[in-house]
């Protein structure tokens, strides 16, 4: 309970940031977007990751209102790096489970697109496979909604939930992200790279985008590349960052 009121104030007095990590395409060899990350800059404790705040601020509901601070920041620097002529094809903002099933969801994208005027086709919502079975029909509604706004659309850490291919048919979303368990023990893994084949394979005949997320060598990079996947992500390309740092990378 303590932890939760110092992160309600952490919020409000601007100890969070947004970090940007890089995602890498392995066909154009340059990087093409970003996943934003948030972090709490605790005045005596330093960096604290969000692996070990978000639970907190899930059972405390305060996910809802950092999910949206991190979707308006991320609007925003996305449009002030477009205006400044970075070459990003988008910029992808988390989206808790708590956050997709909120009626206002909706309006608080409408929102962070409108107060910071980024094209929405710069915007990629992550959605969890949790979210997307809990009320199938609304879920459809909602991520159709969406993606007639024009925004992105994507599946977290694919291959771990509960989702269904059955699901996946129907579902609206334009781009899978290989959840980095399958990623780690590449290539050397057996299973884990005829897992990662598959759901390439599946990818390219369901027209969806396959990004490969915790990619930390070169190893692994080489076979994703032989294997035709197009988006990686990890270390080896570079480590979640600040705004500034981010920029000095691309430009
Ligand atoms: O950034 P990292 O390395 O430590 O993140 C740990 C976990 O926190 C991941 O599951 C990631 O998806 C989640 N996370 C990071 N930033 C956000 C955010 O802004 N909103 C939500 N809902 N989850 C986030
Ligand atoms: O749940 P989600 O996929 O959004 O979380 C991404 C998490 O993975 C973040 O915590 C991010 O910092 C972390 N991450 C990103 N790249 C790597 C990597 O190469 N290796 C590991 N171990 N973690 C990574
Ligand atoms: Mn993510
Ligand atoms: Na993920």
């Amino acid at each position: 309970l303590r932890i939760a009121s110092e992160l309600r104030y952490a919020l409000e007095n601007n100890q969070l940031r947004v970090f940007f990590q890089p995602v890498y395409s392995l066909t154009k060899e340059r990087i093409v977007g970003c996943e934003a990350l948030v972090r709490w800059l605790h005045p005596e404790r330093g960096m604290i990751s969000p692996a070990d705040f978000i639970p907190i601020a899930e059972d405390s509901g305060l996910i809802t209102n950092i999910d949206s601070w991190v979707l308006n920041t991320s609007c925003q620097q996305m449009k002030a790096w477009l205006d400044a002529g970075l070459d990003l094809k988008f910029v992808a903002v988390n989206v808790s489970s708590r956050l997709f099933s909120r009626i206002d969801f909706t309006e608080k994208v409408v929102e962070a697109l409108a107060e910071s005027q980024l094209d929405p086709s710069y915007l990629e919502l992550e959605i969890t496979e949790s979210a997307v079975m809990d009320d199938v029909e609304r879920a459809d509604s909602l991520l159709n909604k969406l993606c007639d706004m024009n925004v992105r659309l994507a599946l977290d850490d694919f291959g771990t939930g509960y989702s269904s291919l059955n699901r996946l048919k129907s579902l609206p979303v334009h781009k899978l992200k290989i959840d980095q368990s399958f990623v780690r023990n590449l290539p050397s893994d057996g299973s884990d790279a005829a897992i990662v084949r598959a759901i390439i394979a599946l990818g390219f005949s369901m027209q969806l985008e396959i990004q490969a997320e915790g990619i930390e060598t070169l190893e692994q990079a080489e076979f994703l590349r032989q294997s035709n996947c197009i988006l990686a992500q990890g270390y080896f390309f570079g480590r979640p960052m600040p705004a500034a740092e981010f920029e000095q990378l691309i430009s």
